[in-house]
């Protein structure tokens, strides 16, 4: 794959390199595989993906801030060249990959002759055919709404208004009508998911992979075996504290909704605040651990202050200026997409774009006024920075030192987003008192967000690699999906599941194609880099307290990170900034160490999981 375009997330991705109308030594076929020769390849490839990205990002972004058939037929039909490009590419790659030479030569082989996102057929009508599905599967997503009655009556709900509704509703039926409703939107798309598993897989075989899910598994500077084992012994390593934070919030929920659910068993997935159930931190209201005397109410003071989209953006680019890092280019601020328009469609799903190397980067966003969207506005900042100190390196190593690491930058900075930090910046106006149930209270709040995420972050992808290796095909696509939703998550479907319902495509990720096990790994990760950030800052204490909001030194140690991209092995990358080379719980669970304390005292005598 590599190139990682658009918010990393275009998903097709670049293979590789090269082209009919480069350097002859690197397009014609009879080349001979010196070091000389594979860089004049390398040098073509970077060269020709360049102006292809550019054409592929904007047509890309024309169609997902505007969706219509004919922004859509551009989109796919620029998705199609990138496909092609890739094909072609890869093929005349493959004729370099044992050439030795220097690191960053062989490093960069090893990249044009991995695995793509999508790897398409060597055909031009399965292509066409599989870029079509693709821009019609995320364009489905984008549009999606839930009508109910008839003529001057009907009224329609999109995922903005419906994710409200389980946001702050307390109704069982009220949040129950909007779950499903937003699930009525997918059934749709399951024929062309299965129809694009088929033209993908048959593109990876092609390649000599197993199939798709096998090449994602490959991204990651170790053998697919060691990234499996690492994936399973990362979440057995927070499984338990899972587990803790499960028992307690069935119990409170319990008390919430009585006669719902089943002292031993899963929740109903549609309690627990999010349309996914993948982050809890919208019922803190019901899990709130004690009584306290100051009312945290960021999203209230985000109205009352009147911080609007523009405002909640540069307050996130203050952070990052805090730490000694530029400023974000102009272009940003008049080619990003902060607020969503009311005369059309677009896909809301939050993304950050590298469209140009000369820094070009832009937000797609659609901001509402709450917490929940500041620190989102933080994490899509931190792919744009990452975006702005790695875009002088070669084209293959413009990416994160893994796909987790692009996740995490973000994610890390608003870890510093503490209770002392909101009332600096003047958004809580009194932080509450130094004692050990306000320190509970304020771990609650952060585990609903990071660690109810975990098994969430885990699961995705185990469905879809079970699904591209053909464990389990189309006829179960919806029974695995929740069969893992339970397993993992220990949350069930309200109801019996229609017939024809397609669940897994109600989540963005599904229909945008967009790898997921990346961020299981950014929220372990995050707390690492969290932890290094805070050392390098001098910060002593406990980590959940640390901020390292305007601290140079820990800024230059994520510039550092930042601008080396994916030059070297993220083993390096990490070791850099951690002194460490593997990842690892560790810091998280120090991070929650009162929290665990806590969860394993109230849930005493309960019968937890599930
Ligand atoms: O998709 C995202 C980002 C864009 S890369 C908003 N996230 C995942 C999700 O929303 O499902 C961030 C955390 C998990
Ligand atoms: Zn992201």
């Amino acid at each position: 794959m590599k190139k990682q375009i658009g918010l990393i997330l275009l998903s097709l991705s670049v293979v590789s390199a090269c082209s009919k109308n480069t350097t002859k030594s690197s397009s014609t076929s009879e080349a001979v595989a010196t070091p000389e020769a594979a860089k004049a390849f390398w040098d073509s490839y970077e060269k020709e993906s360049e102006v292809l990205d550019v054409k592929v990002n904007l047509a890309q972004w024309a169609a997902m801030t505007n969706i219509t058939d004919e922004t859509e037929k551009v989109a796919s039909a620029s998705n199609e060249e990138y496909m092609a490009f890739n094909s072609r590419t890869f093929k005349e790659a493959m004729k370099y990959k044992d050439v030795k030479g220097d690191a960053a030569l062989e490093r960069a082989l090893g990249f044009l002759t991995s695995a793509p996102y999508v790897p398409s057929p060597d055909n031009d009508a399965k292509r066409k055919e599989l870029a079509e599905i693709m821009t019609k599967m995320e364009g489905m997503y984008g549009k999606g709404e839930y009508c109910t009655g008839d003529g001057d009556k009907k009224s329609c709900r999109d995922l903005g208004e419906l994710s409200e509704v389980l946001k702050s509703s307390r109704n069982y039926d009220e949040l129950l009508e909007a779950w499903n409703g937003w699930r009525t939107v997918s059934p749709q798309m399951k024929p062309l998911y299965s129809r694009f598993v088929e033209l993908a897989n048959e593109g990876a075989k092609e390649m000599g992979l197993e199939d798709t899910g096998a090449g994602w598994r490959s991204w990651y500077d170790m053998s697919t075996e060691d990234f499996s084992q690492t994936v399973d012994r990362l979440y057995s390593e927070v499984e338990p504290l899972y587990k803790d934070l499960h028992c307690y919030a069935r119990e409170q929920l319990s008390q919430k909704y009585p006669g719902k659910m089943k002292a031993d068993g899963a929740i109903p997935a549609h309690l627990l605040g999010n349309m996914w159930a993948q982050g809890w931190e919208n019922i803190y209201d019901i899990m709130q651990p004690y009584a306290s005397k100051t009312n945290i109410d960021i999203d209230g003071e985000l109205v009352k202050q009147g911080y609007d989209a523009i405002k909640m953006v540069k307050a996130g680019e203050s952070f990052f200026t805090s730490l000694g890092m530029k400023s974000l280019p102009d272009s940003f601020w008049t080619n990003s997409m902060f607020v969503q328009p009311e005369d059309r469609d677009v896909v809301c799903h939050a993304s950050a774009w590298d469209v140009t190397n000369d820094d070009d980067v832009r937000i797609k966003m659609c901001i509402k006024q709450n917490e929940e969207d500041l620190i989102t506005i933080h994490h899509e900042l931190g792919h744009i920075y990452y975006y702005l100190y790695y875009n002088n390196l070669p084209n293959v190593f413009q990416g994160g030192a893994h796909d987790g690491f692009h996740e995490a930058i973000g994610d890390a900075i608003a870890l510093s987003m503490t209770n002392d930090y909101y009332n600096k910046i003047g958004l809580l106006d009194r932080v509450p008192e130094q004692n050990e149930k306000e320190l509970i209270n304020a771990q609650m709040r952060r585990a609903l967000e990071k660690i109810a995420f975990l098994p969430f972050g885990r699961m995705i992808d185990q469905w879809r690699w079970d699904v591209f290796s053909g464990k389990v095909g189309p006829d179960d696509y919806n029974g695995h999906w929740w069969k893992l939703r339970k397993q993992f998550q220990g949350v069930e479907s309200p109801n019996v599941r229609p017939a024809e319902a397609f669940d897994p495509g109600a989540k963005y990720h599904i229909p945008g194609n967009t790898p997921y096990v990346r961020y299981f790994l950014s929220f372990i990760l995050q707390f690492q880099m969290h932890k290094a950030l805070c050392d390098a800052a001098g910060f002593e204490g406990p980590l959940n307290e640390c901020s390292i909001h305007g601290s140079k030194e820990a800024g230059e140690k994520m510039m550092a990170l930042l601008s080396m991209g994916k030059s070297k092995p993220w083993q390096d990358a990490l070791e850099a900034m951690t002194g460490t080379r593997d990842m690892s719980a560790g810091a998280l669970l120090e991070y929650f160490a009162p929290l665990r304390t806590f969860l394993a005292e109230q849930n005493k005598g309960k019968q937890c999981g599930w």
